[in-house]
């Protein structure tokens, strides 16, 4: 029996002899996670190797990096031990991780795309650390009260967690106030490879207790107690606005200082900054490092001009959305008082780009006085990229046209990828064992070896093994689902999940009109062979309406459903409570049906996509973001697709002639829609929101869920009958499994470096 973890220095026994003087056996699982704690950044440490000249700084005011512990031991090589060492003692490494709490430090896929980069950049052994802010609440905690989403506060920070306090600190200098910063590091340790860091500022004045326990509201004017509070505060009201502009300026502000300090430290005279940092600007959140450089450059003696060139070598731009109300264009009155220290650099750049171009289009500074941040990453970085190819095509055709006429050369495409210690390692353990029972784990490293499985795709005992593994996943998130919110789903139910923010264009509102349309059918006679549980899990944004309204249509449908025994024993909604990170890793891995289904043209890339993918669920969804790439690789058999194409709806933008009602008044669809105002459903929900829905649906259908719900319907009664024929449905999820090598984050991060970053 091995008692220890490693090296001597480190064994889990004597951590918990030293800290609580109790052997493991008789640790509470608390105890056990905070001596898992000191072991694993011990381990770390040791991993910390020589930097090479060149780094790269990955900016973003969101890392989605989830629980860390069970991560931390796969890519620090001890986890089987671990969890072998805890069993031996009583323990389940289970049970501990469920004592971690969930740093919920972005919105969604933004967010969760950069903690994906962290592992990769670590697990290639490339010198790349992220730079952003340590929110104390992070994202709200959404609990379900009267079918309602309700916001809680969700504070994640304890005495003792993965953030290490350094010694680094300054102070930041903004319009009216000035206020003292310090640096938090968390280790990125890589698989089997070298550490990181994640570096997070944060204000020393902030103040946890000005939070209402809502999570969301609190004074906005005081900045020195709430700039860290939480993330992308409510900003439907001017407060709000500046309080993002102030979090804003003091991430990139600490970063660029933090910059151009390890440059000077390794050598670096300023003029070659470039040799030794890249700097990615990850959306708009940072863009504010692009003017804070020059102004840092200049005040060190450099000609306002040659500051310009260096800072358009060392940044980056990546865009992830085209959504326009997403775009962000702050007005200059409100730069004014906040950073007036970067207002003349913005006007001089802005000058620049208009003594070169006569097209409007392209300043910085619009007529309107606001100031166009994607302007001026497109003007003064080197790359732009989109990240997935439809996502750059689209930028290149259409959204940023005006601009690649100007710079053709720095347009690129990064389509983005998941890491699949966490996607596949850690979330599917059973499934990685089996992969490496057929091919070996040559896969773990290098994912294109998962098309090793294609010697498989005929072979009855591998689709039946892969079947099995599916049923044991279901098994798991019933107890699980059980245990957490006391829901009983069926594991011989076919699984069909859509779990992702709500937006209306990524339309949740349309999964729900074929409930409604199921609903109907069962009630008709017509039963399905199989019964179908639908599962959704999403967090609206507090101050999006129509968005709280469809979790609201959402949370009456499944009551109803749940009431009516007609109707039970065929179909079931599920809406899972605080869709987070850790209960992803639960969901995906059960899932029959990968639901993605936004209006085609809109979903950048989506990456919940890639995870479903490689866990063996097959998509259905629009020709949009990266399901087009996964189309490709795995072949039309083998995904089911339906909608207007990418190019039909943005002509239908283009030429304003989209008219809801005219779909509205197909008898068929009618049906459905009016059913959301129905006697049963009002009996249930709230007229108010009900109405609000029906009537959006009606006359406005921004993102277009009536033109393509007839054809949604008709893909996934299709899916469903599919679903019958057990063994080819287990050769197209093999198929799937085996093409999702593409979608490793170590490709998408080999290829910025090779592209981009050039380290
Ligand atoms: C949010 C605000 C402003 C600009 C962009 C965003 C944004 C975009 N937040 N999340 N995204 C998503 O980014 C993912 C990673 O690239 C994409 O997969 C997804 O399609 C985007 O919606």
């Amino acid at each position: 029996m091995k008692t220890y973890i490693c090296k001597e220095d480190i064994m889990l026994k004597d951590i918990c002899m030293k800290k609580y003087n109790k052997e493991i056996k008789d640790c509470t699982n608390e105890e056990i996670y905070f001596a898992l704690l000191d072991m694993t950044k011990k381990l770390a440490d040791g991993k910390v190797s020589e930097e090479g000249q060149k780094k790269v700084y990955y900016i973003s005011a969101e890392f989605l990096i989830g629980k860390l512990l069970s991560n931390n031991l796969i890519n620090l090589g001890v986890f089987d031990e671990v969890k072998q060492v805890l069993a031996e003692n009583g323990k389940s490494i289970y049970d501990i991780e469920e004592v971690e709490p969930e740093p919920s430090l972005g919105n969604g896929g933004l967010g969760r795309l950069a903690a994906c980069f962290l592992d990769s950049m670590a697990t290639l052994g490339l010198h790349g650390d992220g730079i952003g802010l340590n929110y104390h609440m992070g994202l709200f905690k959404q609990v379900f009260e009267n079918n309602y989403q309700k916001e809680t506060a969700n504070p994640w920070i304890e005495a003792d967690s993965w953030l290490e306090k350094t010694d680094v600190t300054n102070t930041i200098t903004f319009g009216n106030l000035k206020v003292q910063s310090r640096m938090y590091d968390i280790d990125v340790t890589g698989y089997e490879n070298r550490t990181n860091k994640l570096h997070l500022f944060d204000i020393e004045s902030v103040d946890e207790s000005i939070m209402e326990p809502d999570g969301i509201n609190f004074d906005k004017t005081d900045i020195a107690k709430n700039l860290t509070l939480c993330l992308y505060p409510d900003d439907s009201d001017e407060a709000g606005n500046l309080l993002r502009i102030y979090q804003q300026y003091f991430m990139v502000a600490n970063g660029a200082k933090l910059i151009l300090d390890e440059a000077k430290a390794k050598g670096s005279n300023l003029h070659d900054l470039a040799d030794y940092a890249a700097v990615q600007i990850n959306d708009t959140h940072p863009s504010m490092v692009i003017p804070e450089f020059i102004r840092l450059l200049t005040a060190e003696g450099i000609s306002f001009d040659e500051a310009t060139e260096i800072v358009t070598e060392v940044c980056a731009y990546t865009n992830h959305t085209i959504l326009a109300e997403a775009l962000e264009k702050w007005p200059l009155a409100y730069l004014e008082k906040v950073v007036p220290q970067l207002v003349p650099i913005i006007k001089k750049l802005d000058e620049k780009v208009r003594n070169r171009y006569k097209d409007e289009s392209v300043y910085i500074i619009d007529k309107d006085q606001r100031v166009h941040m994607a302007h001026i990453d497109i003007h003064y970085s080197h790359s732009v990229n989109g990240v997935a190819y439809l996502h750059t095509e689209i930028l290149k055709d259409s959204e940023l046209n005006n601009f690649y006429k100007i710079y053709p050369e720095k347009f690129n495409n990064k389509t983005n990828g998941i890491t699949f210690r966490r996607w596949l390692l850690h979330c599917n353990e059973q499934l990685a064992a089996y992969i490496t029972e057929l091919i070996g784990d040559g896969y773990k490293k290098d994912a294109e070896k998962l098309n090793d499985l294609a010697k498989f795709y005929d072979d009855d005992a591998v689709l039946g093994r892969i079947m099995d593994i599916k049923k044991q996943n279901k098994v798991v998130l019933k107890d699980y689902l059980k245990e957490t919110q006391n829901i009983d789903i069926d594991e011989n139910s076919i699984f069909d999940i859509q779990v992702k923010r709500l937006h209306e264009y990524k339309r949740q509102q349309m999964n729900a009109l074929w409930v409604i349309h199921k609903y109907f059918d069962i009630k008709a006679g017509n039963l399905p062979k199989t019964p179908v549980t639908v599962i959704f899990g999403a967090k609206a944004a507090p101050a999006y309406t129509i968005a709280k309204d469809i979790i609201h249509l959402i949370l009456c449908l499944q009551q109803l459903i749940d009431n009516d025994p007609e109707v039970n024993p065929y179909l079931k909604v599920v809406m899972i409570e605080n869709y987070n990170v850790s209960k992803a890793a639960k969901i995906i891995p059960a899932c029959d049906i990968s639901e993605q289904i936004s209006l085609a043209s809109k979903e950048a890339s989506g990456t919940g996509n890639m995870k479903f993918m490689l866990n063996g669920a097959l998509t259905l969804g629009t020709r949009d973001g990266a399901n087009v790439e996964i189309g490709e690789l795995v072949g039309e058999d083998n995904i089911y697709f339906f909608g207007e194409s990418s190019e039909a709806v943005i002509d239908h933008y283009a030429k304003a002639d989209y008219v809801s009602k005219d779909y509205y008044e197909q008898p068929e669809i009618k049906k459905l829609v009016d059913f959301i105002v129905s006697d049963e459903l009002l009996e249930i929900g709230q007229k108010e929101s009900l109405e609000r829905l029906h009537n959006e649906l009606i006359v406005k259908d921004w993102f277009m869920t009536l033109l393509d719900v007839e054809d949604y319907i008709k893909t996934k009664e299709g899916v469903l009958v599919d679903y019958e024929d057990r063994k080819t449905w287990a050769k197209k999820a093999l198929v799937n499994i085996s093409k999702a090598g593409f979608f490793s984050s170590d490709r998408t991060i080999a290829e910025y470096n090779k592209d981009i970053w050039r380290l």
